[in-house]
């Protein structure tokens, strides 16, 4: 039993380093430019969202927007490189400020379901029946501002409304517990598995769980992972790392705490993560810091420490340590585990 691993990003990933205090600080490269990078460093899968695929499609036909994302699969192709999934990008437009599918304006709600149906045709014509939801801003800055019991229903009518229109798309939630709402109303893991549960095809509905949404949401990321697992819904992840409780930092995997990433390694490829087609999304940026020439490092550098923490896990001695288990012994295997970290 073990996990066959690929691995995949988006292109917002290759980043110009702009955060809330500062603009840009290297160039922006072209799409095809970093499509032309992915095999090099260790990659063969493309996460988009939407328009990553066909920008500015709210100007287009759905013919059009079909039309254009059928092009970006033939460079795909091109590349030898497949597409993972396409997230409709719901939380830019100037419509959306308070919410997309849980807006209480009816007329943003029509706008987001619309634009969701665009994003469940791009997924079709760029071959991939996975479509990530990062309900972004489908949360509250006050509790005061909508109801509760109300937005969820929406959230589900939403979900609907896709499953519905296109019997061969799967939904994958990514849930986060903040930023850029205060509070979100799918924070967790166990909440997106619920409401998946509620939609007309809950056998379509997965999770995708992004390692420093968890650590946001005060949870263990391997232990959000295994509860997925266990409920046969872990359909993608966005493995990185998170320092402490503060803005979502998408640090390269393990570079805060190498034991709680080795822990998602090890669970992964004791439950044949890939067995499916599932890919190992890294859903990493690079330190604002970084020059233009060395910018991509940190999606290798997350690769090989994700194949670095497999190695040492196979490596460990299984049967040692399941007699310490046994034994109720965690001290011995404690340090057994922190010695393999540490290269002794
Ligand atoms: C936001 C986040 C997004 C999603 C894709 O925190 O992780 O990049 O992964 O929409
Ligand atoms: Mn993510």
């Amino acid at each position: 039993m073990a996990g066959t691993f690929r691995f995949s990003f988006g292109p917002w990933n290759i980043h110009e380093g702009a955060d809330p205090f500062g603009p840009p600080v290297r160039q922006s490269i072209p799409f095809n430019q970093k499509l032309a990078q992915y095999r090099d460093l260790g990659f063969d899968g493309v996460q988009f969202h939407d328009d990553d695929a066909v920008p500015e499609l709210d100007r287009l036909s759905p013919a059009q927007v079909v039309e254009q994302a059928r092009a970006v699969r033939r460079t795909l192709e091109d590349h030898g490189l497949a597409a993972e999934f396409v997230a409709p990008r719901l939380w830019e437009d100037p419509r959306t400020i308070d919410g997309a599918y849980t807006a209480n304006d009816p007329a943003v709600r029509a706008y987001a379901r619309e634009r969701s149906q665009l994003a469940l045709d791009i997924a079709d014509a760029l071959g991939t029946d996975l479509v990530v939801l990062w309900l972004a801003r489908e949360g509250t800055y006050i509790r005061e501002a909508k109801d509760s019991r109300v937005a969820v229903g929406r959230i589900v009518e939403a979900m609907n409304d896709m499953l519905n229109a296109n019997p061969g798309i799967r939904l994958a939630i990514e849930p986060k517990p903040n930023e850029p709402m205060d509070q979100a109303y799918i924070p967790t893991t166990g909440h997106a598995v619920a409401i998946g549960a509620q939609t007309v095809a809950p056998d379509r509905v997965g999770v995708n769980i992004e390692s420093a949404h968890a650590v946001l949401a005060g949870l263990d990321p391997s232990d959000e992972m295994g509860f997925a697992l266990a409920c046969g819904k872990l359909w993608t992840v966005h493995l990185n790392d998170q320092n402490g409780l503060k803005f979502d930092q998408d640090k390269t995997f393990g570079s805060v705490d190498l034991r709680r990433a080795f822990n998602q390694v090890r669970l992964l490829d004791a439950h044949d993560y890939g067995a499916n087609g599932e890919w190992v999304g890294l859903d990493v940026k690079a330190m604002r810091s970084q020059k233009d020439a060395t910018a991509t490092r940190h999606l290798s550098n997350s690769r090989e420490i994700f194949l670095t923490l497999l190695d040492i896990s196979r490596n460990l001695p299984a049967s040692q340590m399941d007699e310490l288990i046994a034994q109720r012994d965690y001290e011995t295997l404690d340090r057994m585990v922190m010695m393999a970290l540490l290269g002794r």
